[in-house]
Parts: structure tokens; C-alpha cells; sequence
């Protein structure tokens, strides 16, 4: 054992943002020795001086951080991601040493990471791209962390990334997710399913605002739901949103928010990535385009006077009858969300031959992270049981809370049409069941006309698979 007052620090950060501050607070306070270093330096003065009795170490020059660390080193760049990366790893090669450890704990895009992990090999330094997921407070006080890049690599970060990381039941949420660039690429996945999450609940929400749920209402269903297998951290600071009045106006705070919604990038990338490998998210994809129409306010406010609809909400359930119908939607969408980004995760996973393992990864969800919820833990379980499952939806678990709910999902949906209200990642969730249960789809028709107008040719259900057909279909006289 060493003597902690000589050796060199154990973990360097670079980028004092936010994220970069609490992550190394985090490092620091599991008994890790630890050096800082920012850009400006400023802030790294600033931030050491708020924590006189920390074993945090300020460096003015990047030389210096680095040669204050104890080899290997493990340097965590926590800075805006894009070119700035790149910049920091640039300044950093010169002054590291062969088996010296870069981590980019950023939300860099799995490209990215792949060009870096590339380069940095290449000149004999380890190179893990980590997910850190858990905003602000995660990284404080335990995040769900996503490391990507070689065993090797992964061994020499592990005890710290295990210390630093949210735990559930006692287990860490880290786990080595693949090489290359596969652990920011299952956090770009992670932040699509939680668009879609979010999604949901908001047209729980809406739903529940035409019906003329009150305020307070919707508070205690979310808080029940909460106590359901619908259980997650989002279902809980949705009834916390729910109970906070508006000091200024004295209504609930809800009502005075402007319904436009942010977003930073993620979701769109994992829009584009789905696309790019032929994969169905309709639920994510449905969550980003409701927060592009969403920014539309100005049209919006034009077409609510131009554009009709039906006049007045109309339903004739009860509100215990309502709230159990909606609830049975509201999850049996989830599901399908889930379904679907884990169906990518494993397309994508084999494509690039990074030997995923749903099962844990879903497991590293259940802690520290924004999409933490009860119903992880089943996901694992389906996986453990089946690491093949082709489809989330056909876990016999899954499955079972499916059939259950369609009946109410469907009625759910059918009112949202009705009545006029937007549901659509509740409704493209559904579209997808009957899509993925239906074992004759429409797109016979679609190949008749691909053949007629491209000569693309058929198969036949009456012949083998892999016998292609073609018809002379009668000539079109315009
Ligand atoms: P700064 O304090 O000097 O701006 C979030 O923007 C973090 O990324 C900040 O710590 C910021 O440092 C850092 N950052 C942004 N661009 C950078 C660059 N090109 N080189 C180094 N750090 C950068």
C-alpha cells in the first residue's frame, strides 16, 4: 500500500462544466487521489478553492496534470462534444505514455469514438468512449456508465468506474459494454428511449388534460403508477412536476410553461441510425418529430383558428375507468419502445460484431440513470432466460402484459382519434404490434406495383422462398 500522501493522483479530469465538477467530486469522494484541469483556468481555481478539503489538485498547465498522474494514467475528458474533443486528445498524446488511458466521458457520437479508438491504438494508448447517463446528480452521486473500447482498456478504468457508478441490489451500473465505439453508441440508443419514455408520459398527460383531470389528479395517479410496474424515476418527477404551484400566478406551474420543447441531438441521431440499419423505432421516432412540431408554435397558433377538429372532448368513461385504460396504453407502449431500441441495439451490435449483452445492459439502467424503472429488471430476467429473443414482445413475460392490455390500448388510441388529441408515439407504438402480429401485410400489393412499374418481380406464398416471379402486367394509357 502506498503512502497516500506521496503517491500521484489516481484519475485526472479535464473540463470542469457541470458534469466534469460532480463526476470528479464522485471520483474523489470513493478515496481516489484526483487532478483537474480546464481550459480556462479560472474555474479550475474556482472549483479547487470551493473544496479546500479534497484531494483535488489544480494545474494551470496541461503538462503538469499530466505529470502529476500515477501510471497508467487515466485521463477523463469531460468536455463539449465534437471538434473540442479532438483538441483535447491532441494537446494530450505528447505528453502520455505508451499504456497511459484516455477516457472521453462526453456525449460524443459512436463514429467519433471509432475514429478516436483508431488513432489513439494506433500510437499505443488505451482509449475507452463512455456513456455517463444520470445528468448533474448522477454524476454526483452515482451515474449509469456506458464504457465502450477494449477489455484491456476497460480493466484499467473498472475499479473506478464500479466505485463511481449508481448501484442497484447492490451491483454497479457499468458494465464493458463492447469495443470500439459501443458504449456511446448504447447511450445515443439510451437518450432515444428516453425521448420516448418522456413522450409517453406526456400523452398520458394530454389525454388526461381534455378529459378534465385536474392538476392534483393527475399528481396522485402518477404518484399510484409510481407504485406500479409502471415504477421509474420519470412516472416519479412527473407527479412531483404535477404538485408544484406557480408562485407568481397561483395556478399549477404546468400551465404556465411554454410547450416547446428542447433537444440536443441524441434522439435525432438515433432517428438517422435506425433508418441507417433498417430498423423500426416508431416510438422514438415518433417522441423526436412530436418535439420538432412542438417547436412549431407560431404555425401552431395560426392553424388552431384554420384547421378543425372534433368540437368537444367526448368520452363516456368513468375516471377510474379512464386512468386504468390509459395506464394499460401508457406501458404496453413502453414496451414497445423498448423492444424496438433493444432491437436495434442487437442489429447494430451484430452488424459490428461487438458481442452486446441486452440482458446487462439493461441492467446498468436500472440505477443512476434518467430511464431508471422497475421494469428493467424484467428485461433483464427475458434476456438472461433467452439471450436470442428476437423481440422483446415475445418474452413469455412480455408478452402476457400485451395481450392484457391491447383491448385498453387500442380503445385508448381510438379516443385520442376521435377526440382529436395528438397520441402519436402511443399510437405508432400500436401500429407497430399490429404490424409485428399480423402475418399478411398489405405489401403483397406493394410488390404487385413494384413489378409493374420496375419490373422488380415477386415471390409467391404458394412457391419457395427465394423464387422470383414476374407478370406482364397490361400496359397504362395516361
Ligand atoms: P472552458 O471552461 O475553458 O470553456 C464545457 O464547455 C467544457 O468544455 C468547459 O469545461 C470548457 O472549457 C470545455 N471546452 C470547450 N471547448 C474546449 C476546447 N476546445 N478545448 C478545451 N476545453 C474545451
Amino acid at each position: 500500500m502506498q503512502d497516500k500522501s506521496t503517491h500521484k493522483n489516481d484519475f485526472g479530469l479535464i473540463g470542469l462544466a457541470v458534469m466534469g465538477q460532480n463526476l470528479i467530486l464522485n471520483v474523489e469522494s470513493r478515496g481516489f487521489k484526483t487532478a483537474v484541469y480546464n481550459r480556462t483556468y479560472s474555474v479550475t481555481e474556482k472549483f479547487v478553492s470551493q473544496h479546500p478539503d479534497k484531494q483535488l489538485q489544480g494545474f494551470e498547465e496541461l503538462s503538469d496534470f499530466v505529470q502529476s498522474l500515477e501510471r497508467p494514467r487515466k485521463v477523463m475528458i469531460m468536455v463539449k462534444a465534437g471538434p473540442a474533443v479532438d483538441v483535447v486528445i491532441e494537446k494530450l498524446i505528447p505528453l502520455l505514455e505508451e499504456g497511459d488511458l484516455i477516457i472521453d466521458g462526453g456525449n460524443s457520437l459512436y463514429t467519433d469514438t471509432e475514429r478516436r479508438s483508431q488513432e489513439l491504438g494506433g500510437k499505443g494508448l488505451l482509449f475507452v468512449g463512455s456513456g455517463v447517463s444520470g445528468g448533474e446528480e448522477g454524476a454526483l452521486k452515482g451515474p449509469s456508465i456506458m464504457p465502450g473500447g477494449p477489455t484491456s482498456s476497460w480493466k484499467v478504468v473498472q475499479p473506478i468506474f464500479e466505485a463511481i457508478s449508481a448501484k442497484v441490489d447492490g451491483e454497479p451500473c457499468v458494465t464493458h459494454i463492447g469495443k470500439g465505439g459501443a458504449g456511446h453508441y448504447v447511450k445515443m440508443i439510451h437518450n432515444g428511449i428516453e425521448y420516448g419514455d418522456m413522450q409517453l408520459i406526456c400523452e398520458a398527460y394530454a389525454l388526461f388534460k381534455a378529459a378534465g383531470f385536474t392538476t392534483d389528479e393527475m399528481a396522485t395517479i402518477f404518484d399510484d403508477w409510481n407504485n406500479s410496474e409502471l415504477e421509474s424515476y420519470l412516472i416519479q418527477i412527473t407527479a412531483k412536476i404535477f404538485e408544484i404551484q406557480d408562485p407568481e400566478t397561483n395556478q399549477p406551474l404546468i400551465d404556465v410553461i411554454m410547450d416547446k420543447a428542447g433537444q440536443k441531438g441524441t434522439g435525432q441521431w438515433t432517428l438517422i441510425n435506425g433508418a441507417e440499419n433498417a430498423v423500426v423505432i416508431s416510438t422514438i421516432n415518433a417522441a423526436v418529430e412530436a418535439r420538432i412540431l412542438s417547436s412549431l408554435k407560431a404555425q401552431r397558433v395560426i392553424a388552431v383558428n384554420e384547421l378543425q377538429g372534433p368540437s368537444e372532448f367526448n368520452s363516456d368513461w368513468d375516471k377510474a375507468t379512464f386512468v386504468a385504460k390509459v395506464k394499460k396504453a401508457l406501458f404496453a407502449s413502453k414496451i414497445i419502445s423498448y423492444a424496438q431500441g433493444l432491437d436495434l441495439i442487437k442489429t447494430m451490435g451484430e452488424a459490428k460484431q461487438w458481442d452486446l449483452n441486452l440482458g446487462n445492459i439493461a441492467k446498468i439502467w436500472r440505477g443512476g440513470c434518467i430511464i431508471r424503472a422497475a421494469f428493467l429488471n424484467d428485461i433483464t430476467k427475458a434476456y438472461q432466460g433467452n439471450p436470442e429473443l428476437s423481440n422483446l414482445m415475445l418474452d413469455p413475460y412480455f408478452k402476457d402484459i400485451l395481450n392484457d392490455s391491447q383491448q385498453a390500448w387500442r380503445e385508448v388510441v381510438a379516443l385520442g382519434v376521435s377526440q382529436g388529441i395528438a397520441i402519436p408515439a402511443f399510437s405508432a407504438s400500436l401500429s407497430y404490434y399490429d404490424s409485428y402480429r399480423n402475418d399478411r401485410l398489405p405489401a403483397n400489393l406493394l410488390q404487385a406495383q413494384r413489378d409493374f412499374f420496375g419490373a422488380h418481380t415477386y415471390e409467391r406464398t404458394d412457391k419457395p422462398a427465394g423464387e422470383w416471379f414476374h407478370t406482364d402486367w397490361p400496359e397504362v394509357i395516361d
